[in-house]
């Protein structure tokens, strides 16, 4: 035989990424990956999994080698049924994605989406005012969670009544990106209620003529993309638009309420919010991992990874990988966080990142002007999530300024 010795030597991990143990706690376990190679075989998933900075970055670069057309979740699309239609843009590569992106791209840049920003504001003073008249509040239920539903449906134009599918449906999608676990079957629980009614508000004549919704169906009435085409665009502004900022904003009153210091200096300097909220993208990484699927035969270190294999990549420990950070496990709102992949990276990097930013920013902005402390009154309760990491409850006494 002529081949390379070492190729066929990688660390085999039987591991479980979307068990409630490793979900509970990932940093150990984000540990052990990182050290036990550049790539590892995850031999329960019969997947291969990143998580160093430098490969995790690299592929996310290498859409022509590591792949989205055949899902972003463990599925493998070329081999197994989708649960849903594939998204036209998350799950598509170009020229398709291309095409669809550019779409949404127009629709949510820093200046497209700065119209929104004195309502968001003023929706944010008004909830944070009603929160600190009760000083004990829940961070996510009473904010976390509230303020991205006042804004965001409203902004991509839905109609007032079955908001409350929303969560439930970007609940599924983002445990669908794991395997078929418990979490994945509580999340389907009603699954059809809730994807009927997503579906429903896709269409032209359900959305106001206002809202970021209808911008999808003039780029249909432009010849960009097709009605149907458009439709799939808005249920990608619904999947990824709305949970995630939850988990965000989450991450951010999470992180100031564990570290008061870092809370006391964005006072100091509220010109710093908004590394500071890249800072908390990066310590808390709201969107924990993707996969991508190789296209072609690549070695990876040492390691050769054939075609047509899932690949794993854990965006979270990329971020608080000491071969790339200092002090990775530190909050520091003054380090220079740009570079981290909470976002993701390449061609597929999060289209919403401005809307993500201005929803943070409004509700912080409001807090630090009215709030001196987030006081973690209780044990936060973690909500599992096969893709998010978030909380269900955050205990806290809100001191006034
Ligand atoms: C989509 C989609 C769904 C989930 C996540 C995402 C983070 C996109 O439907 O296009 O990006």
């Amino acid at each position: 035989m002529n081949q390379t010795a070492t190729v066929d030597h990688f660390p085999v991990l039987d591991l479980d990424p979307f068990s409630t143990e490793f979900l509970q706690d990932p940093y150990p376990f984000h540990e052990q990956l990182r050290e036990a190679g550049p790539v590892v075989w995850l031999s329960k998933y019969r997947v291969w999994a990143m998580a160093r900075y430098e490969q995790v970055h690299a592929t996310l670069k290498d859409w022509e080698t590591y792949c989205s057309s055949a899902g972003g979740g463990l599925a493998n699309f070329n081999k197994e049924e989708p649960w849903r239609p594939p998204s036209i843009i998350l799950e598509a590569d170009p020229p398709l994605h291309n095409r669809t992106r550019s779409v949404l791209q127009r629709i949510l840049t820093r200046t497209a989406i700065e119209k929104l920003r004195a309502g968001f504001e003023l929706e944010a003073e008004k909830l944070v005012e009603s929160v600190l008249a009760r000083g004990h509040i829940d961070g996510v239920m009473d904010l976390a969670e509230v303020f991205p539903l006042r804004v965001f449906p409203d902004a991509v134009g839905l109609t007032k009544e079955g908001r409350e599918n929303l969560l439930p449906y970007a609940n599924m999608t983002f445990n669908a990106f794991g395997p078929r676990n418990e979490l994945f079957e509580a999340a389907f629980a009603e699954a059809e209620t809730v994807s009927s009614w997503i579906m429903e508000q896709c269409k032209r004549e359900s959305l106001t003529a206002d809202g970021l919704g209808a911008q999808v169906f003039a780029a249909a009435d432009a010849g960009e993309v097709t009605e149907k085409e458009a439709g799939m665009l808005v249920r990608s502004l619904l999947t990824a638009g709305l949970d995630t900022t939850v988990h965000g904003i989450t991450s951010a009153l999470y992180s100031f309420a564990c570290f008061p210091q870092q809370w006391q200096k964005l006072r100091e300097q509220p010109k710093m919010l908004r590394p500071a909220f890249e800072e908390v993208v990066r310590f808390q990484s709201p969107v924990q991992t993707f996969f991508r699927t190789t296209t072609r035969e690549v070695q990876v270190g040492e390691t050769l990874l054939q075609k047509d294999q899932k690949v794993l990549l854990f965006l979270a420990a990329a971020n608080r990988d000491p071969r790339k950070w200092d002090n990775p496990d530190t909050f520091d709102i003054t380090r220079r966080a740009i570079g981290h992949v909470g976002f993701g990276a390449g061609i597929h990097v999060c289209v919403g990142q401005m809307v993500a930013r201005l929803e943070a920013e409004s509700v912080l902005t409001a807090l630090l002007r009215k709030v001196d402390r987030l006081e973690l009154v209780g044990e936060p309760q973690r909500r599992l999530n096969n893709t998010l990491r978030g909380l269900s409850s955050l205990p806290l006494l809100l001191h006034k300024a």
